[in-house]
């Protein structure tokens, strides 16, 4: 029985059709991460960043699970202590199966008032002038870690990180912290299955290149 510490990112939703961030057609490359992606930003405009994530939010319930997300959800069935961790806002790893899954930035399907903290199942469409359902407060916002702000349940995170004996980041670029930095508290074997080498691959002992829906079921046929 093995303790296994598992970090997400975009590139395990990719071949779900939910485009990555910095790939050569990201979505930071039609939009400003400034605009959408920062409390300064929405306090600009949140109109705007509405419309972006309400747009995200129709892609995210219009796709499926693809079969890196399904394998990753039999891993948790397995006879393994597994820690599923993810910088993904979309529900795919649930919708796969995966029974507890740790959204450090956040998640799409979440609504969070930003004036008593309340949270509840968005909409499908948000608008500036929604309404808290407990305090009343027109303050609702995405629950959606912005840039510069704390990432969530980082306490859980890096218990789990430290203590397993195989740290593994699949699909994720490794530039956005503190995320990227987690294989650095990594004490056991660290992984890295990806597309491509990413930023922080020199970091990792073993690689494993290629398309998540090939590699992951592969990978985990062998843990199973
Ligand atoms: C904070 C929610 C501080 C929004 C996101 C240290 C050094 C430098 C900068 C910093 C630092 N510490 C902090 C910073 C600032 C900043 C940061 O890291 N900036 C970067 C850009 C330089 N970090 C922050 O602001 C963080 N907060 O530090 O707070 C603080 C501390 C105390 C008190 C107050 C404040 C908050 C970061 C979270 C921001 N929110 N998301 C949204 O989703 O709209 S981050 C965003 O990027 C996404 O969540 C995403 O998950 C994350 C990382 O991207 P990836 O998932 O890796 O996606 P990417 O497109 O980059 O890469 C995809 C990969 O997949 C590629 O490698 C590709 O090859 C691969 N791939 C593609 N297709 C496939 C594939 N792999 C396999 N199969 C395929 N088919």
């Amino acid at each position: 029985m093995m303790k296994i510490a598992i970090l997400t990112g975009a590139g395990v939703s990719a071949e779900s059709g939910l485009g990555t961030f910095r790939d050569k057609d990201g979505l930071w490359t039609k939009y400003d991460l400034n605009e959408v992606a920062t409390p300064e930003g929405f306090a600009r405009n949140p109109a705007l960043v509405h419309d972006f994530y309400n747009a995200r939010r129709t892609n995210c319930v219009q796709a499926t699970p693809n079969a890196a997300h399904t394998a990753l959800a039999a891993l948790a069935m397995a006879d393994h202590d597994l820690t599923l961790i993810t910088q993904n806002v979309d529900d795919l790893h649930s919708r796969a199966g995966s029974p507890a899954v740790i959204h450090m930035h956040g998640e799409l399907m979440r609504a969070l008032c930003a004036s008593c903290n309340a949270r509840w199942d968005a909409p499908l469409a948000m608008h500036p002038s929604d309404c808290c359902q407990t305090c009343g407060a027109a303050a609702t916002r995405p629950d959606i870690v912005w840039f510069g702000e704390i990432t969530y349940h980082m306490d859980a995170i890096l218990d789990a990180v430290t203590a397993a004996d195989l740290f593994v980041a699949i699909g994720t670029s490794a530039e956005v912290y503190p995320a990227a930095g987690l294989v650095e508290q990594a004490t056991g074997d660290t992984l890295e299955i990806n597309l491509a080498p990413s930023a922080r691959a020199n970091a990792f002992a073993s690689h494993r290149f290629g398309p998540a829906t090939e590699v992951v079921p592969a990978w985990v046929a062998e843990l199973l």
